[in-house]
């Protein structure tokens, strides 16, 4: 039996499987996401809320296919990268690998070194261009990830705590395509915690990597996941309140007062504000900074997103 406390409920095992998925498509349907005939691209990293979408999503009927950046990253990636391939090849269904390194010049922790970008950052914006870029090359219009509702309320905590109202404005459960050259990104799982995906994972025997990224540890983001989860004991349904109303009563605001002009980055083509986009500058430093070697293996974890779109490195 499984107990929701801010759902005031209790689910034996497959009532439970059944509760999150209908949560899962009620998400779709409320967002209009993609429709039943639309190709979807699922980023996975290997972890529990990129695999359990990718398992309600290919369990509901919907057109799917896999995409792991791999991101080199010592044994972890090597882990993560196995767990996407052993599910997608169980299922049947396809997996995109993209080799970070190749596309960056250098594997993402060595970026720090030659242009001191810190790794996350580097990593952030390299997912962003890739996954953006991949399902502009495959032909798909909508990227899916498995950000759920612990990281999205703890995205917003960040984002209201030092006010970036940029940021406000672009945090949505969908991003729409401002430009032809931009996929639509949703969130199908903004409405289950983290607790219900491990809960679904485990249900479901999802086999998927535990351990976190090792650059996670000591992220600003988990401590405000500590903040919200503290809050969450003594209220339950304290995330969940604050997520949906932000959605409905705030990003209206702060979505009307932020508009941007988009351009083709002059080198790549795809999507920028200015001449060049972030992208292709961060590559071009690698390659002067460091001089280009080939890539070293890799794999990956969802990184928290403030919706930022791949132009955006603010
Ligand atoms: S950003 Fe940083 Fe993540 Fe990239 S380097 Fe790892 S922790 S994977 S969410
Ligand atoms: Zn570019």
């Amino acid at each position: 039996m499984l107990e929701l406390r801010r759902h005031n409920a209790a689910f034996c095992s497959p009532h439970f499987v059944e509760f999150f998925r209908r949560q899962v498509t009620e998400a779709i349907h409320a967002y209009r996401m993609f429709t039943r005939d639309e190709p979807i691209l699922v980023a996975v990293s290997g972890g529990k809320d990129s695999l359990a979408l990718w398992d309600v999503l290919i369990e509901e009927g919907y057109r799917t296919a896999g995409l792991y950046l791999d991101l080199g990253i010592f044994d972890y990636s090597q882990e993560s990268k196995a767990r996407c391939e052993a599910f997608a090849a169980a299922r049947g269904e396809k997996l995109y690998v993209e080799r970070v390194a190749d596309a960056v010049g250098a594997p993402i922790h060595e970026v720090q070194k030659v242009t001191r970008r810190p790794t996350c950052s580097a990593c952030g914006l390299s997912k962003r261009y890739l996954l953006n870029r991949a399902a502009l090359e495959h032909g798909y219009g909508v990227v899916a990830t498995g950000h759920n509702l612990d990281d999205e309320a703890a995205t917003l905590f960040g984002s209201v705590m030092h006010w970036q109202t940029e940021a406000l404005a672009r945090q949505s459960p969908a991003l729409g395509a401002t430009h032809a050259k931009l996929a639509r990104r949703v969130k199908p799982l903004y409405r289950l915690s983290e607790l219900e995906t491990a809960g679904y994972a485990f249900l479901r025997k999802i086999d998927y990597i535990v351990d976190e990224c090792p650059f996670a540890r000591g992220a600003t983001s988990l401590a405000h996941k500590e903040v919200l989860n503290r809050l969450e004991e003594v209220s339950p349904g304290a995330k969940h309140n604050f997520l949906f109303g932000f959605l409905d009563k705030a990003r209206p605001v702060f979505e009307r007062a932020a508009d941007v002009t988009l351009h083709e980055c002059r080198v790549c083509g795809q999507v920028t504000t200015g001449e060049l986009c972030a992208f292709c500058k961060l590559a071009d430093q690698v390659k002067r900074r460091a001089g280009a070697k080939g890539a070293a293996p890799a794999g990956d974890h969802v990184a928290p997103d403030d919706g930022r779109r791949p132009w955006q490195t603010q």
